[in-house]
Formats: C-alpha cells, sequence, structure tokens
C-alpha cells in the first residue's frame, strides 16, 4: 500500500513540473498509457484473490483517478497559459493608423474661426450660435429690414417650400429660409437674456450666389456689444485691437468710411492698409504709403435703436456696436490663397498644403496664427 501511496505521490509531483504539454503527455503515456506503471497496477487486479483485491483495489482505483486528474488540470493550466501568452503577443491595437503617416489636417476655417474665438475670449466675448434654418423676422425685420427693403434683394435668400420667395414667402414673418447672415444670433441673444452683452456668433451662413469670389455657403463671424453709454470709440478700439491680433502686426491702419447698412447707425465699412512685399500684397502698413494700398475687411456700426427696440429693450438706456465679415476672407488675406471655391472642393492636395496640424491650437501666448 505505502508503495502505491508513494508511486502517486511521486507521480502528482511530476505531473505538477511538467512544463510543456509534451511533457506532461509523456507523463501520461508512462502511467496510463498500455504499458504505464498505472496500467500494470490495474492489470494486477485480475489475479488477486477477492480479500487481496478489496483492500488494494481502492488505492489502485483512486491512483488511477488522481494521476488522471492531475494531468488534466495540468494540460488546462499550460493550455491557458500559451493562450495567454499568444494573445499577448500577437495583440493588435485597432485605434492606430494603419500608415503611420499624420492623418487628415484642420481646415483653414476651421483655424481662423478657432484663432478668432481664441482673440475674441481675450477681450471679453463668448461663443454664441443659432440654428442655420431660420425665420423671416429674426433674419430680416428684426434687423430693420422690412419687407419692401432692397437689401432682401440683395441677400440672395434660399427660402423653404410652400414660402418660397416665388409665392410670397418674403415678408412673412414666419416664413423659413437659410440664415443669410448670422445676425439672428444675436436677436436671439438680445431676446435672451439682458445686457451687457458681449458675443461673437460665427457660423455657415447662405445666399443664392455662385462665382471666383462667392459661393451659396459661407462663413462669418459677426460680433455684437451692447451696454450702457457704448460710443464709437469702444467699436474702433475693438477693431483695432482685433485686427492686430489676427494679423500679428503692430503696424495694423485701420480706415473707417461712412457706409449703410440698415441695422447699423451710422455705419462704417473698415479698410486695413497693405504694404508689397516680394511682390505679394501683405496686411500691415499704412495704405497711403507709395507702394501700398487699402483693403476692406470689416463691416460694422452703432446698432440702430430700431433694432435694440424690436428685441425688447430701450434704446435710451442701451447701447451698443455691431461687426460683421467673412471668416473664409479672412483665411485668404492671413495665408494667401486667391479662389474660395476651392475652399469647398475637398480636394486632398489643397487640404495637405492649406491644412493646418491637429496640434497647432491657437493660443495668444504660442501666437495665434503660429
Ligand atoms: C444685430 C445688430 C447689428 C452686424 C453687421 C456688418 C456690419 C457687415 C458683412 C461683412 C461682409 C457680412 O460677410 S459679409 O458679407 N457684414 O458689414 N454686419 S454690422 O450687425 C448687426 C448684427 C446683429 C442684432
Amino acid at each position: 500500500m505505502t508503495e502505491i501511496t508513494s508511486l502517486k505521490d511521486g507521480l502528482i509531483a511530476d505531473i505538477a513540473r511538467a512544463d510543456t504539454l509534451d511533457a506532461v503527455e509523456a507523463l501520461r503515456v508512462g502511467a496510463l498509457g498500455k504499458s504505464g506503471v498505472v496500467t500494470a497496477l490495474l492489470k494486477t487486479l485480475g489475479a488477486m484473490t477477492p480479500e487481496e483485491r478489496q483492500t488494494k483495489g481502492p488505492a489502485i482505483h483512486d491512483l488511477r483517478e488522481s494521476v488522471t486528474a492531475a494531468i488534466a488540470a495540468r494540460k488546462a493550466a499550460l493550455e491557458t497559459a500559451a493562450l495567454d501568452a499568444r494573445l499577448a503577443a500577437e495583440r493588435i491595437d485597432m485605434t492606430l493608423p494603419a500608415d503611420p503617416q499624420p492623418q487628415g489636417s484642420i481646415h483653414p476655417v476651421s483655424q481662423v474661426m478657432d484663432e478668432l474665438a481664441e482673440i475674441f475670449a481675450d477681450l471679453g466675448f463668448s461663443v454664441a450660435t443659432g440654428p442655420e434654418i431660420e425665420d423671416d423676422w429674426r433674419n430680416f425685420t428684426a434687423l430693420n429690414i422690412p419687407e419692401t427693403h432692397p437689401a432682401r434683394a440683395m441677400h440672395d435668400t434660399f427660402y423653404f417650400g410652400e414660402n418660397d420667395r416665388a409665392v410670397g414667402g418674403d415678408g412673412n414673418p414666419a416664413a423659413m429660409l437659410l440664415r443669410t447672415h448670422t445676425s439672428p444670433v444675436q436677436i436671439r441673444t438680445m431676446m435672451a437674456a439682458p445686457p451687457p452683452i458681449r458675443i461673437i456668433a460665427p457660423g455657415r451662413v447662405y445666399r443664392s450666389d455662385s462665382d471666383a469670389t462667392h459661393t451659396p455657403m459661407f462663413h462669418q463671424i459677426e460680433g455684437l456689444v451692447i451696454d450702457r453709454g457704448i460710443h464709437l470709440g469702444h467699436l474702433k478700439w475693438t477693431l483695432e485691437t482685433f485686427l492686430k491680433a489676427f494679423f500679428e502686426r503692430d503696424d495694423i491702419v485701420l480706415r473707417l468710411r461712412p457706409s449703410y447698412f440698415p441695422f447699423t447707425e451710422p455705419s462704417v465699412e473698415v479698410d486695413v492698409g497693405y504694404s508689397v512685399e516680394n511682390g505679394q500684397r501683405v496686411i500691415g502698413g499704412s495704405g497711403d504709403a507709395e507702394n501700398g494700398g487699402w483693403m476692406e475687411v470689416l463691416g460694422s456700426g452703432m446698432v440702430h435703436p430700431a433694432v435694440i427696440r424690436n428685441c425688447g429693450l430701450d434704446p435710451d438706456e442701451w447701447q451698443g456696436f455691431a461687426f460683421g465679415t467673412g471668416v473664409d476672407r479672412l483665411a485668404m488675406l492671413k495665408y494667401g490663397m486667391n479662389d474660395l471655391r476651392a475652399f469647398f472642393d475637398g480636394d486632398l492636395r489643397w487640404l495637405r498644403h492649406y491644412g493646418f496640424s491637429a496640434l497647432d491650437v491657437p493660443t495668444l501666448s504660442g501666437g495665434v496664427g503660429a
């Protein structure tokens, strides 16, 4: 009996030490195979007397079962370890790009929008947004552009469905349209919360117009300040500070020209001086210089009292200034593109050339356009 016990202990210790599936298989054959030691012991049972069989039989059967179980357990443990090792070795990170080249770039319009948000945030402005599908009242009437105003025709509006201009939707305050400017965002802001207000409203706008300098969709940014005692000096300082930060030059010279917009009074168009460097026009320097000129970059003015009143505010208490410009145009001026249509072609060669790295986040400390 002690022989069987020590045989069992020995086999189980060998099985526990076996570190490959082949070694376990060799031990199985040596113990339980046709000529294995355990098989040999089982064969001796037949020749035993019934008494002998009664005493030795259970120990021999226990030996066979224990060895069988130990082999199965060791095999399972080695198989699991082998699978774990394989899974660790063959792991594929599905989130890695197939080609380790930087993929994609930030579109110049997005880059410029981020630059503008950064510059105006530093001046205390927050970013306001609104729907691109607007109603006639917020897009026109509230902005002091009544039904008969020629500015409506100039905006080449895309109206929706039954309210189409052709069937007389123009002037119906509920007629729906694609906003022709971001100004309805400022209307919404003025009606939603009391002044003081300092916001910029960047976004897509739509006009039925298409040539080298006009696309049916383009990007605008408008700004609005409403507070007590706001005057044209605040407007001029804000625009000058903005343009210096945007073009990253201190020699920005502004020229304010009287103009007309229905929603501002007085209205001023803002030109900046450019100079010619290496045969290219660059923003900066006096426009009156021998080799330079003036370039229109912004429209602006003091918010018309009628617009303030339309939003439920008293124009005797609240005044403000507003401005607007094309983001695409600003991008072209700063980064030297000449065809607006290329902005929306999705041509990868253009995007690779003019796109920005995703890590190139505009900051004032790092230079907005760095
Ligand atoms: C409210 C009150 C006043 C926004 C303004 C302009 C002047 C302007 C154009 C420049 C080129 C649009 O992209 S463009 O075609 N914009 O000249 N925009 S003042 O005035 C507002 C807006 C909202 C409530």
